[in-house]
């Protein structure tokens, strides 16, 4: 097994699902010349998982999947191409379902076919198979500027280490940078990490409350000073509008103590929905540019 797939493994599966049964559609799978000239009909059951709490918190369908686009791609998938194989056919439904979004982290894919041609009675015959989504890529942003804020941070790296499963794949150098947002206090030290990981990114989420909450954050003031802030930036391509966990980032491309540490582990950057990132950091210099040429007359 692959290295991704290992620590995939460790990752728990949210424990809520979507369940979709007897979606029934008409297809020309099967080892016969027969069963692919003339078809029959193929039934699928889908349990899909992710976390559901989001959506019913805020009764918003963008922060769930909608069923019916999920049960009208996999109608395509059996109605499309000729497998010998349901055990195919099945795979095929499952990769086509978890490319759906990020935020469904595995699926159970039922493939029955009731009319197989199978020489003595019978009532069916399926095959059952669980596949687990990719790892996604998430950016987070570490930031103190509060007690010993270099220890704080690489402590905080050693916990971003031992997530279950995840992999962290690069830390940046931690940078010095001026507080920004008004409140008077202390300069920071911020940097970013890139984590592979399975964890669903609301779970990760409550994985970076964690780990600040054992550095002593307390949240006296918004954006005022703290022993540290873990913000993810992205995660994957996902874009979501939850003020609990807004993707990206909503001030990410605003913030050169982001773009500055995450440029340095990978140049090829892109922000979700904004592009990629070395242009969103130009963009910045040059307005800081004017801004202080503006100053200065
Ligand atoms: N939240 C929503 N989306 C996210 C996300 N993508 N990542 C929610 C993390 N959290 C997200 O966060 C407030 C709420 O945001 C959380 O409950 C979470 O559900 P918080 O960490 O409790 O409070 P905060 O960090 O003060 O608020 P916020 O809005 O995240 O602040 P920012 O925008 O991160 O600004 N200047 C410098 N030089 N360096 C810094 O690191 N940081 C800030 C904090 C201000 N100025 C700074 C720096
Ligand atoms: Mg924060």
């Amino acid at each position: 097994m692959s290295r991704a797939g290992e620590f995939a493994q460790d990752a728990p599966l949210p424990t809520d699902t979507i369940q979709l049964t007897g979606l029934r559609a008409f297809g020309r799978h099967g080892v016969l010349a027969e069963e692919k000239r003339e078809g029959q009909d193929f039934v699928c059951d889908l349990t899909l998982y992710l976390s559901l709490a989001p959506a019913a918190r805020r009764d918003d369908l963008n922060l769930t999947l909608n069923y019916a686009e999920i049960a009208q791609r996999v109608h395509a998938v059996i109605g499309t191409g000729s497998f010998d194989l349901i055990e195919t056919l099945a795979q095929r439904i499952a990769q086509e379902t978890l490319a759906f979004s990020p935020l469904l982290r595995a699926v159970e894919v039922s493939v029955h076919k009731p009319s197989a041609p199978i020489p003595v009675a019978f009532s069916d015959v399926a095959v059952r198979i669980f596949r687990r989504a990719k790892p996604e890529r998430a950016v987070i942003a570490l930031g103190s500027n509060l007690g010993d804020s270099r220890a704080l941070l690489n402590n905080a790296v050693s916990a971003l280490r031992k997530l279950p499963g995840s992999r962290l794949v690069a830390v940046s150098d931690w940078l010095r940078s001026a507080p920004v947002g008004g409140i008077a206090q202390p300069d920071y030290l911020n940097g970013v990490a890139l984590l592979d990981t399975c964890l669903d990114p609301y779970e990760l989420l409550a994985k970076m409350a964690e780990i600040e909450n054992a550095a002593g954050r307390t949240r006296e003031v918004r954006w005022g000073p703290r022993t540290l802030d873990l913000d993810i930036i992205s995660y994957g391509g996902l874009e979501l509008s939850d003020p609990v966990l807004t993707l990206p980032h909503p001030r990410a491309h605003e913030r050169d103590f982001v773009l500055a540490p995450w440029l340095s582990l990978d140049a090829a950057a892109q922000l979700p929905g904004r592009g990629p990132v070395a242009e969103l950091r130009e963009k910045l210099i040059t307005a800081a540019d004017t801004a202080a040429e503006g100053e200065e007359k």
